[in-house]
């Protein structure tokens, strides 16, 4: 398209402006066309893919198996797609991003290398006037975010960074080239999802890798393993049964759900069934019993049994105690899915330093302080999680009617409705926003979800011929306290997790996606749209 490649002229005035071309950009791409719009979509990467176009860190990988983590809109994108792992490596889920993007002709409408720096609504003229970091305006009614629940890297204010002699790197923007660690002292500050996966991977390069914990977490088996071609094969023949069952559960993700919980059977009963799950590999674990994630009692028990895996793998018993989770209930932290992370610590060339004893006090040219000793480094990883949720949004100047900062208004904590549109921001869709199940699920599932309910949405404004729409102040308050009150009968309020915000300094503490389960939450938006979309405000 000539006029999107003509950066710093006039504006391009379009239907809708895309912000970000990861799985849900792209898919929102697809649907826009097919309702005739002309959109444009504007992507800070180099490259398709969101999430999996950053995330190169050495062990990157998707815990949803390979044969869910996929889109489903396409029975023949489904059926020719060959998945050769049981988890799809980054490599190869960026491979077929990548397709996708080419088999739907989605490029043409996709500008890269622009990251949007505004998006600042216009209430007399109705449009949303988007301005990019490369001088481009685009203007166009309808404005969708996604930008990413996981998108927003959390590099820690550690004094001195800037004073590092050796090389520093994020797991969430990770470089595009090889890089080597033979040969060099590396650290990795953080075990949330992607230290686990990174640490096994850096301690065969490195000549010594120092982990700095500060929390130890639960993580259970993978057991990756090469995908039997038979299986797949058999699984593809009833693709769309798979996919419908996957929707009708709380997560989007075909776990084997108990329906017993976990008093409800012997003790020996219930380590077997632990057992089992453990030896099968997968998150799959945290739903061997029905109320492991409401009890604290039975969640104990999961733990229990984690933890003693943890002592039988950890072959130094101090080392083994330091990498016990003790402060949180299992799952309450997103349950981490791992390929020999305990295993690591029995290395000669690994040693972990607990930081919630002796704090990291600074980061100097030759290495990081703690308040125990310095240690001298080749390359530091940081693998300290994101601004979930909310930080990729609040990156962006947004301002609303009257000029409202999206910043401010969500400075207590965000409110949205149903997670896709907070009001006083007419015309602006979220995806995977706050107060969606996004990142509690398959991702790919809700966004497929939210996708379409926006374009649906959208085919209703176009066939109604009204040009503005907005949450209503009630519906929204209302949502927000559902979301808070589904939050509020789970564990998961009791710890400090990225899902209340509680890894950001300074960040409001309020649950923040919807955990009421997938299933119930589609339900809840198809009867808001089928009441005539109750809770939204039109206007022509
Ligand atoms: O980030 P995290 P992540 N000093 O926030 C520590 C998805 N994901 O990138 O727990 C010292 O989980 C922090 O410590 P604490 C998945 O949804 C999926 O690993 O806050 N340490 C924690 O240990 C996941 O949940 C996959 O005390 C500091 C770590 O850094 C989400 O992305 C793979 C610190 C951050 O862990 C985020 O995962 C990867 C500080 N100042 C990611 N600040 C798969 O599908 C933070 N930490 C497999």
């Amino acid at each position: 398209m000539a006029e999107a490649t003509d950066r710093a002229s006039a504006p391009l005035h379009v239907d809708v402006i895309v912000v970000g071309a990861g799985f849900a950009g792209l898919y929102m791409l697809h649907r826009l066309r097919q309702l005739g719009l002309h959109a444009i979509c504007f992507e800070a990467g180099a490259g398709v893919g969101g999430t999996w176009y950053w995330n190169r860190y050495p062990g990157a990988r998707c815990d949803v198996e390979s044969m869910q983590y996929s889109y489903s809109f396409s029975e023949e994108l489904q059926q020719e797609w060959q998945w050769s792992e049981r988890y799809p490596s980054q490599a190869e889920i960026l491979r077929y991003i990548d397709h996708v993007a080419d088999r739907f002709d989605l490029r043409r409408d996709i500008q890269l290398e622009t990251r949007v720096t505004a998006a600042i609504y216009d209430e007399a003229g109705r449009m949303w006037k988007v301005s990019t970091d490369h001088g481009t305006e685009a203007h166009a009614p309808i404005c969708i975010m996604a930008t990413g629940a996981l998108s927003a890297a959390n590099t820690p204010k550690f004094p001195g960074l800037d004073s590092f002699e050796g090389r520093w790197f994020h797991t969430g923007n990770w470089p595009h080239e090889p890089i080597d660690f033979s040969g060099e002292r590396v650290a990795v500050i953080g075990t949330g999802s992607s230290g686990i996966q990174a640490i096994p991977r850096v301690a065969e390069q490195a000549t010594h890798l120092t982990v700095f914990q500060r929390t130890p977490n639960y993580s259970v088996p993978a057991w990756n393993k090469p995908l039997d071609p038979e299986q797949q094969a058999e699984w593809k023949k009833s693709y769309n049964e798979h996919r419908e069952r996957a929707r009708n559960t709380r997560s989007g993700i075909l776990y084997e759900y108990s329906q017993r919980g976990a008093f409800d059977v012997s003790p020996e009963e219930r380590v077997a069934e632990f057992e089992r799950r453990w030896a099968r590999g997968g998150a799959n674990f945290t739903h061997a019993f029905n109320d492991i994630f409401v009890n604290r009692a039975a969640n104990d028990e999961a733990c229990n049994f984690v933890r003693d895996r943890i002592r039988s793998i950890v072959r130094d018993p101090k080392v083994a105690e330091m990498l016990l989770p003790h402060d949180h209930a299992i799952g309450t932290k997103r349950i981490c899915v791992d390929t020999g992370y305990f295993e690591t610590f029995n290395r000669d060339n690994v040693t972990l330093v607990d930081v919630r004893t002796t704090p990291i006090e600074a980061i100097t040219p030759v290495g990081i302080r703690t308040s125990a000793a310095e240690y001298e480094l080749d390359s530091i990883i940081f693998a300290t999680g994101y601004d979930a949720l909310t930080g990729a949004l609040q990156r962006i100047d947004i301002r609303g009617a009257g000029g409202e900062r999206l910043r401010d208004k969500w400075a207590q904590g965000p409110r949205t409705f149903l997670g896709v549109m907070t009001a006083g921001f007419p015309n602006l869709f979220l995806i995977t926003g706050p107060g969606s199940p996004s990142i509690l699920t398959n991702v790919i599932v809700s966004i497929e979800h939210h996708v379409g309910w926006v374009a649906e949405c959208i085919a209703h404004m176009r066939a109604e011929g009204f040009t503005r729409m907005d949450a209503a102040p009630d519906a929204e308050d209302a949502w927000a306290e559902e979301v808070q009150a589904v939050a509020s009968r789970t564990l998961f309020t009791q710890s400090n997790s990225w899902y209340m915000g509680a890894n950001i300094a300074g960040k409001p503490r309020v649950f923040l996606p919807y955990v009421g389960g997938f299933q119930n939450y589609t339900r809840i938006c198809q009867q808001v749209a089928e009441d005539g979309y109750r809770g939204f405000i039109f206007a022509s």
